[in-house]
């Protein structure tokens, strides 16, 4: 088609959820397209992770991104325009040697990430599509199941949980919207239940969007979880499901090598029978990151364990890489991978990611992370790649329910929409 050529490049700065600034970038084509990308940035980061360029100083609290939009200007831009916008492969590839890194430090993840999503963008407006349909293209109608955290501990919430995620799972939903109603009931009745019991400190929110009450105890945040299912009228298990994220490299100290969890100090094989203990008491169906991202011998353990009934999911294990997930599928690591974009940089990379996993029986849940932004580019992703699993917070906070009104639109434009459900996980939950 005329006109694909991409005309400029601009970089701006915009803030994200925690108040850090961030990029945003703009691709602009000779037809009149235009498409922009926001990077997003996590807050638990995995040491394998693409690294987010920052100028550092005290400019900003030292995270400026001036120098990041120097580089987009001066060395990028130039090299991406007059290009063909649909050539996403390409770009992707010139972002990535231009960079020439093995972790896009030089020019930075957060300057590949935002501009291989406004390159996308830019595409799909210009060929008159929805990014879902893009990069999807017609075969796509699964809505992905969502894993709603509607209780924030760790590092992302100022309690003493050491588990970073209580997640809730509408398995049992007709629909992406009707998921939504669920959701939003269970988790209104939470906020009732906790300040019934806890008083209004309780209801305080975390990074993404899930309360953080000051609680300890991981069976009482799970104990909670199960009371709102039930006070909303709900089943545990068959209609709303539980996951965590333990994001356990937070709570692991190598010294000592035990992980600090609920007021005691574990070993590695003590966490996995605690672990084993929750999956036979809650209608668990998801755990992510039960051990720190070096302790491959124990991924492979949990899921050689557990992993008939739960996904057991590698996030900080993998970074979205597939470099790191080959030595995963050569271990049976986990049964499930993380994806998140700007842990690897590019779209072109993420993409890849998903089909590896997928062609060796993975399930793959694409994510947000816990500084986000409004773009909703993650919505479109999911349906697109067909993953059936999506995580990107509580039903609240504008850079949560961007992700989530996105989907409720994408199942509105799509002719015959088909909801995940039950199905990407590997058996029915306890009741
Ligand atoms: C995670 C993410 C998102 P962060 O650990 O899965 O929930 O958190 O973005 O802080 O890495
Ligand atoms: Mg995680």
């Amino acid at each position: 088609m005329a006109g694909a050529e991409i005309l400029s490049v601009k970089g701006l700065y915009a803030l994200n959820s925690r108040g850090h600034p961030t990029i945003k970038v703009v691709v602009a084509t000779r037809s009149g397209a235009k498409g922009y990308g926001l990077a997003p940035s996590g807050a638990s980061r995995g040491e394998r992770e693409a690294v987010e360029l920052r100028d550092g100083g005290r400019k900003w609290l030292g995270r400026g991104v001036s120098r990041v939009l120097a580089i987009l200007e001066n060395e990028v831009a130039p090299r991406l325009v007059g290009v063909d916008v649909t050539r996403q492969r390409y770009v992707d590839g010139l972002l990535i040697s231009i960079d020439g890194t093995p972790n896009k430090s030089r020019i930075g993840g957060n300057l590949t990430t935002a501009t291989s999503i406004a390159v996308a963008r830019a595409a799909s407006s210009h060929l008159g599509l929805e990014p879902f349909q893009y990069i999807g293209g017609v075969e796509r109608r699964l809505l992905p199941t969502p894993l709603l955290n509607i209780i924030n501990g760790g590092v992302h919430a100022g309690n003493k949980l050491s588990i970073q995620e209580f997640m809730i799972i509408p398995v049992g939903a007709d629909s992406f919207l009707d998921a939504m109603r669920i959701s939003v009931e269970v988790y209104g009745t939470l906020k009732e239940i906790l300040k019934e019991k806890y008083g209004k400190q309780a209801i305080n929110v975390g990074d993404e969007g899930g309360f953080a009450p000051p609680l300890e105890y991981t069976r009482d945040a799970l104990d909670l979880l199960v009371e709102a299912i039930t006070g909303a009228g709900y089943a545990p298990g068959a209609d709303v499901a539980l996951g965590i994220d333990a994001a356990a490299s937070q709570f692991y100290d190598q010294n000592s090598q035990s992980y600090s969890i609920d007021g005691k100090q574990l070993t590695a094989p003590e966490l996995l029978e605690y672990y084993s203990a929750l999956a036979d008491e809650y209608p668990l169906v998801y755990i992510e990151d039960p051990f720190w991202e070096n302790d491959w011998e124990s991924f492979r353990e949990i899921t050689r364990k557990l992993g008939s009934r739960l996904l057991i999911v590698g996030d900080d294990l993998y970074t979205t890489n597939v470099r790191y997930l080959r030595k995963g599928l050569d271990l049976h690591a986990t049964n499930a991978v993380l994806v998140k974009i700007n842990q690897v940089g590019t779209l072109s990379e993420t993409i890849d990611f998903v089909h590896e996993a997928k062609w060796n029986g993975l399930r793959a849940i694409v994510s947000h992370r816990s500084g986000d932004t409004e773009d909703p580019f993650i919505a479109d992703l999911s349906v697109a790649l067909g993953t059936g699993l999506i995580k990107t917070g509580a039903p609240a906070r504008g850079e949560r329910t961007a992700k989530y009104n996105r989907l409720i639109e994408i199942e509105s434009m799509i002719d015959s929409p088909a909801y995940a459900g039950a199905r990407p996980f590997p058996s029915k939950p306890k009741g």
